[in-house]
Formats: C-alpha cells, sequence, structure tokens
C-alpha cells in the first residue's frame, strides 16, 4: 500500500512565468483564419444560409444536423449570470514581487521570489446590476484576481471599498435580495437608491461606515485602472516556521484613484454604457497597461485584541496611521482576452482558493464565503467540472482522484481512482510540508455552540466618524449631494428619517446636512439616542471611547491624488478654419507626456485649416460628448470658432466640460466661445495680448502668447484631474 519511498519532486512545472498561463490557453484557442467551415464533427459545410426543406417553400426537415446543431448551440448559448458581480471586465497579465521582504511573514512563493512572474486574470465589475447594465452606476467595484501560481491557484476576490456592509455571511442573502431590484416590478435596475434598499441599511447600522464609501465618489471610478483594491478581510500569512501574522492586502493604481462626478456619470450609463470596459479594453490595446502595487498591514498575532476594533469585523479597516501599509510588489495588465465568454464569463473566482503561506481567519464574513462561491459556481457550470474550464485550470499540475461528471475534459489514467492504493503505486503522493503540501494554520479554537455575534463588533458608528472626519469639504459636499439623490429616491418618509437618524450617530453635520436635501426634520438629541436593530449601546460606547484616531488622511481620494497625464484623454473642437500650427504643436507636446488627443468637429470627414492643411475628423458631435473626455482644448482660428459659436452641441460640449470640472484650454478668439458658452467667474487673457491665464484651470492665451508655455500650463491643469473650485458650474443648465 501507498507511499513508502518518499516521492520524487513534483512533476510538471516547478516554477512559472508571465507567459505560462498564455501557452497553457494556446492550447485550447481555435482560430478561423483560411478554415473551412465545419460542424462539431469536423464535418465541412458548404451551405449554412438556408435550412434544409421539403421543396424550396418547405416544410423544414428534421434531417438537417447543420440546422439542428446551429440552433441548439444558440439555445443553450446563456449559463446564469453570476448572481452579484454579473457586470464585468477583465484581462490577463502578471504580478511581480518587488524583493523576498515577506519571506519572515509567509512562504507563499508568489509574494517572496522577485525572480518570479506570476501570470494573473483580473476580473472587475460592478455588484448590483444585470449582465448588461451601465458600467457608471453608483456601486461598488468588484476587483478579484487569479494568481496562477506554481503553488496553485490563488484568488484574492477584492472590492474598491475596504470594508463591507455587514459582519456575519447570513446577512447576505437579505442584503442582496434589498438592493437588487424589487421583487415585483424588477425595477430599479443597478442601483441602491430605492425603498427596499435603504429601509435594510436603516435598519442595520452595522452598514453605515461602508455607507459612506458608497455616497463617496470611491463609487463612481473614472477608471477600472484608477481605482483602488481591498482584500477587505483580515487574512492570515503563514511562514515556513508555521508562524502566523495577521494580514490585510490592499492594490494601490499606479495613476491614482479617480472618479467620475455624478451627473457625468449618469450621462455616461446612456452615451456609452460600455464605459469603464471601453476603457479598460483601450488601454490595453493601446500599450497603455494599467499598473497596481499591492500592499499589506502586517498585524503580529500577540497584537490581535490591541485595537478599538476587532480584526475579524470586516465592517472595520485598520487606520493606515496605526498600521503602515508596506508595498510588496507590482501588477501588470498587458493583454485582453481573446472570448469574452469563455474567459471573462467564464472565470470562477473564490476565496478559498489557498495556496501555502496564505491562510483564512475566523472572520465570519470570510467564513460564509468560503462555503458560498463553490456553490455559485455550481449553479453557474452545473458541474464541479467548472475548474477544468481554460480560464479556471491551474498552470500547478493538478493529479488527483476526482472522479467523473458532467463535461470532465481530463483523461486519468490507470486503474487507482481512491487512496490508499496499491494498484497505482500509491499515486498520486502525499507532499509533506516541504515539498509545497498545503497546511491549514493550526489555530486552536473551541467554544459553545451559539448563534450571536461578538460585543466586539458593536461599534458601528466610530469608523464612519473617522471617514467622514477624513474628507475634505468637497469629497463632504459629494457625499451629501449623493445622499440627496439616492435618499431623494425613497418614498417612504420613515426610511429617509431613520437613515438620517443613523448619520446623526456618525455626525450631526452630515445628519443635517443629508436632512436638508430630503424633506426631513433634522434628528433631535432623542431621535439620535434610539437605535436600530442589533445594537448594544454600552458595548458601542465602551469601544467607541477608545478611538484610537480620530482623522486618517489616507482614506481621502482628494488628499492622496496621484498627478499624471499618463492615457489622459483630450478632446479637441474644431472646424474648417482653425489654426493647424496651435493645433500642432499642443497635439504633440499631449501625445509625447502620454495623452491621447481626438478630433471632434460637428461632422465626420476632413476639415481645412486656415493654412488649406486638411485634419482628418475622429468623432462626429452625435456619436461623442464632454463626459467621454478628461479635457478639452479648442485651437484659435476665427472662422472655426465664429461656427461653432452658432453650434448648440460644441457650445454644450465646452459648458459641460466646465460643469464636470475639467481642464479646458483656447486661445485668442476661442475666449469669446467660452464666454458664450457661459463660462463665468474665471479671469480670461486679453485676445490679442501674449499673456497666458490660468483660471480654475480654464487656460486661455493670447493671440500673442507663446506656444510652449500655454501647453505646459494646460498639462499642469489636466494632471489635476478635476477644479473643484469652480462655484460657478452649478449655474450651467442641464
Ligand atoms: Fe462576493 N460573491 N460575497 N464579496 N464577490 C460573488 O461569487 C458573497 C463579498 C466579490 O469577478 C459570488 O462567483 C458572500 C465581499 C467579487 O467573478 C457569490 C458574501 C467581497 C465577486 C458571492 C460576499 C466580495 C464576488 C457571485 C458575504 C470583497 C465577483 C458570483 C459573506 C472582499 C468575482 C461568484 C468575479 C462574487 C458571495 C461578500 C467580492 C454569490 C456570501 C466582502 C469581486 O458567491
Amino acid at each position: 500500500m501507498n507511499n513508502e519511498n518518499k516521492p520524487n519532486k513534483p512533476t510538471g512545472s516547478s516554477s512559472v512565468n508571465e507567459n505560462s498561463k498564455n501557452e497553457q490557453l494556446e492550447q485550447f484557442r481555435n482560430d478561423n483564419t483560411d478554415q473551412y467551415m465545419t460542424t462539431d464533427q469536423g464535418v465541412r459545410i458548404n451551405h449554412t444560409d438556408d435550412s434544409l426543406k421539403s421543396g424550396s417553400r418547405g416544410p423544414t426537415l428534421i434531417e438537417d444536423f447543420h440546422f439542428r446543431e446551429k440552433m441548439t448551440h444558440l439555445d443553450h448559448e446563456s449559463i446564469p449570470e453570476r448572481v452579484v458581480h454579473a457586470r464585468g471586465s477583465a484581462a490577463h497579465g502578471y504580478f511581480q514581487p518587488y524583493n523576498d521582504s515577506l519571506k519572515q511573514y509567509t512562504k507563499a512563493r508568489f509574494l517572496t521570489d522577485p525572480e518570479e512572474r506570476t501570470p494573473v486574470f483580473v476580473r472587475f465589475s460592478t455588484v448590483v446590476g444585470s449582465r448588461g447594465s451601465a458600467d457608471t452606476v453608483r456601486d461598488v467595484r468588484g476587483f478579484a484576481t487569479k494568481f496562477y501560481t506554481s503553488e496553485g491557484n490563488y484568488d484574492l476576490v477584492g472590492n474598491n471599498i475596504p470594508v463591507f456592509f455587514i459582519q456575519d455571511a447570513i446577512k447576505f442573502p437579505d442584503l442582496v435580495h434589498a438592493i437588487k431590484p424589487h421583487p415585483d416590478s424588477e425595477m430599479p435596475q443597478a442601483t441602491a437608491a430605492h425603498d427596499n434598499f435603504w429601509d435594510f441599511a436603516s435598519l442595520m447600522p452595522e452598514t453605515t461606515h461602508m455607507l459612506l464609501w458608497v455616497l463617496s465618489d470611491r463609487a463612481i471610478p473614472r477608471s477600472f485602472r484608477m481605482m483602488d483594491g481591498f482584500g477587505v478581510h483580515t487574512f492570515r500569512f503563514v511562514n515556513e516556521a508555521g508562524q502566523g501574522t495577521f494580514v490585510k492586502l490592499h492594490w494601490r493604481p499606479l495613476l491614482g484613484a479617480h472618479s467620475l462626478v455624478w451627473d457625468e456619470a449618469q450621462k455616461l450609463g446612456g452615451k456609452d454604457t460600455d464605459w469603464l470596459r471601453r476603457d479598460l479594453w483601450e488601454a490595453i490595446e493601446k500599450g497603455d497597461y494599467p499598473e497596481f502595487e499591492l500592499s499589506v498591514q502586517l498585524v503580529p498575532e500577540e497584537d490581535e485584541f490591541k485595537y478599538d476594533f476587532d480584526l475579524l469585523d470586516a465592517t472595520k479597516l485598520i487606520p493606515e496611521e496605526i498600521v503602515p501599509r508596506v508595498p510588496v510588489g507590482k501588477m501588470v495588465l498587458n493583454r485582453n482576452p481573446d472570448n469574452f465568454f469563455a474567459e471573462t464569463e467564464q472565470v470562477a473566482f473564490h476565496p478559498g482558493n489557498l495556496v501555502p503561506g496564505i491562510d483564512v481567519t475566523n472572520d465570519p464574513l470570510l467564513q460564509g464565503r468560503l462555503f458560498s462561491y463553490l456553490d455559485t459556481q455550481l449553479n453557474r457550470f452545473n458541474s464541479s467540472n467548472f475548474t477544468e474550464v481554460p480560464i479556471n485550470r491551474p498552470v500547478a499540475p493538478v493529479h488527483n482522484h476526482h472522479g467523473a461528471g458532467f463535461m470532465k475534459m481530463t483523461i486519468g489514467k490507470g486503474k487507482a481512482n481512491y487512496w490508499p492504493n496499491s494498484t497505482g503505486d500509491g499515486n498520486p503522493k502525499m507532499a509533506p510540508e516541504d515539498e509545497g503540501g498545503y497546511v491549514h494554520y493550526t489555530e486552536k479554537v473551541e467554544g459553545h455552540k451559539i448563534r450571536a455575534r461578538s460585543a466586539s463588533f458593536r461599534d458601528h458608528y466610530s469608523q464612519a466618524t473617522l471617514f467622514w472626519n477624513s474628507m475634505t469639504e468637497v469629497e463632504k459636499k459629494h457625499i451629501v449631494e449623493a445622499a440627496h439623490f439616492e435618499l431623494g429616491k425613497v418614498e417612504r418618509e420613515d426610511i429617509r428619517r431613520r437613515m438620517v437618524g443613523n448619520f446623526a450617530k456618525v455626525s450631526k453635520e452630515l445628519a443635517e446636512r443629508v436632512a436638508a436635501g430630503i424633506g426631513v426634520d433634522v434628528p433631535t438629541d432623542s431621535d439620535i439616542e434610539s437605535t436600530g436593530n442589533f445594537e448594544d449601546n454600552a458595548a458601542s460606547e465602551k469601544m467607541r471611547k477608545g478611538n484610537s484616531v480620530k482623522e486618517s488622511p489616507a482614506l481621502s481620494m482628494e488628499r492622496n491624488k496621484v498627478e499624471t497625464l499618463a492615457s489622459r484623454r483630450v478632446a479637441v473642437l474644431i472646424e474648417d478654419g482653425f489654426d493647424c500650427n496651435e493645433l500642432a504643436q499642443l497635439k504633440q507636446a499631449l501625445t509625447e507626456a502620454g495623452a491621447h488627443v481626438t478630433i471632434v468637429s460637428k461632422l465626420l470627414g476632413m476639415r481645412t485649416a486656415s493654412n488649406g492643411e486638411q485634419v482628418k475628423v475622429d468623432k462626429s458631435h452625435i456619436t461623442t460628448g464632454s463626459i467621454l473626455f478628461d479635457a478639452i482644448y479648442i485651437p484659435d482660428g476665427e472662422k472655426s470658432i465664429r461656427t461653432q459659436m452658432n453650434e448648440g452641441k460644441a457650445l454644450h460640449f465646452v459648458s459641460e466640460a466646465f460643469k464636470h470640472c475639467k481642464a479646458i484650454a483656447t486661445s485668442g478668439h476661442g475666449i469669446e466661445l467660452l464666454r458664450k458658452a457661459g463660462i463665468t467667474g474665471v479671469s480670461y487673457a486679453e485676445p490679442a495680448s501674449d499673456k497666458i491665464t490660468d483660471s480654475k484651470g480654464v487656460i486661455t492665451a493670447g493671440s500673442e502668447a507663446e506656444a510652449a508655455s500655454f501647453a505646459e500650463m494646460f498639462m499642469a491643469a489636466i494632471k489635476k484631474h478635476r477644479h473643484w473650485n469652480r462655484e460657478e458650474k452649478d449655474s450651467i443648465p442641464a
């Protein structure tokens, strides 16, 4: 019986490189170039436009195997969409650690061997909407990474917000039902702005912290390439000696985290439902590879009870001011999938996909997820063999006795399909720990069976207050406006009132500002005292007293802005008679700095410059809009400007960009266009001078100004991304 002899070193790849997954996928790719069309049986087809009939006017014959096969495939083309995170977009890439500094904490090779580039597949998603819903809705974004490591697949299935709505997985079905469209009407789609969600939220004070994040601009990212990612839970690293360390995992985009503005996000939902998907796809096609830095917050086991929040409570984060983030490596996304269904739709993530050196904790939200993800894949794939689908296969070798089932692909050889066995010489063998065998962390656990929640989970407000206090005034304003929208859609006044009561426990100022916009009274102190479900005031008070930081600048996007021009989209508005030289110089400067320039005009075709040169239009007014760009520029040229001054869509393009706080540049006659577009409250350069003025991100130059300085100032304004100091923006209609 079994393996008395020490097994050989595991066969197959013992290390991976960035191409390992691509090479594996290559075996499954099917290229139609210069091939005949065939049936699934490989029989060549000579006619696919008419079914086989008895006479040219029918009826159709059941013996038409080609028709039957073609139709059957269509009929069975869909699988159940994900119950949450149905709408997603994905990309391939690799991860590489900077050095081996994590070795003292984890034995995970992909995190500690700086020589190894581990292939990854990352899927970004919204949560609430169905598969065809708009990308730019206010929602949490999923950020799920599958690492195809040399020691097996590791999945980091995170979000772009570091905390979650609820503390215990048993509340997840309630949360999802509440946030999804109403069960009777299936309305509204892809939004939390309705009675059911806010009813649930107002009755569940533990949601309050996450709600503030969702009301913040984090929930309307400018791009999947420009948002943070968080593992959310406290996980556990385990080193060679078997010693554990608590760890939180974070992704930071190298381009910085940036957001849309709400008006823009809503309009994009109509103008380009695929905005985030397209942005990711096009960036990778252009070579603007998204890059993310992985960092960790490490907490020694002996510090488990050191904080005034529980590390196992997923509604809490660890302020960076208490435990700093340590950068550990970089991920680059450099290849789009070949096939959406085969890869993006079929990829199956699971927080329980762990490799040696990483383990879970007792966080009751995480524990529930460890059941749900496998279960949900069985619903989606109708078979436990979904792990054999190419995108889900590890690049590490797979050997086991798992049985048959729908769509078994691998052909297991030999007689023995059980263990221990002697008929198969004890194969496959058990891997000792030093040969990569996974050994669960030996945490001591004991307790009474009890359906309860720890008292250490009962403070639902301190970190919400911390978040609110850490916001800049602009960020606070956006949170309040978002609450006016979301709660403004709630028909029942008692729900709105209850929600304001919860906000009052976070900050009186927040509650007053929210109440002012949704037609309810500012809560009195006695309203504030009354509590929702599941709260124990005494315990909560105790926890709140110990709150260790009052403000955490790391939580503010505004305070942590990365100023860059890389991959920013600039629209250039022209009509016949524009100044070609000015355009050429600015375009060159922008392109060299990594931005992308799009020529926009009323109609497609060629436009003629004042010197007779011709330029091709990339987008017409009807197919685009300012919301699809980060900045706009209108070159001088009297005729071009005059035409645009009489063109409503051009004027709207300019005024809307101003309203959305984007950088705008023009010179000479273009200044008149800005005035006509209703841009007030900024100072302009004298049109005939050599001066250049930057006023609230509106760059204007006199016709004699120096081109290089004009370009420099415009680029500096684009790098700031948004110019919030435009108080006059609210007077712009629409
Ligand atoms: Fe998920 N979640 N989740 N979730 N989740 C799913 O699994 C679930 C939670 C996250 O791109 C489902 O394959 C439970 C937190 C992402 O394919 C499902 C609980 C975080 C994705 C599921 C949570 C996430 C999912 C649906 C509470 C951030 C998309 C389809 C206990 C740390 C992955 C699927 C992809 C998807 C269950 C809470 C992230 C139903 C039960 C917290 C990024 O299994």
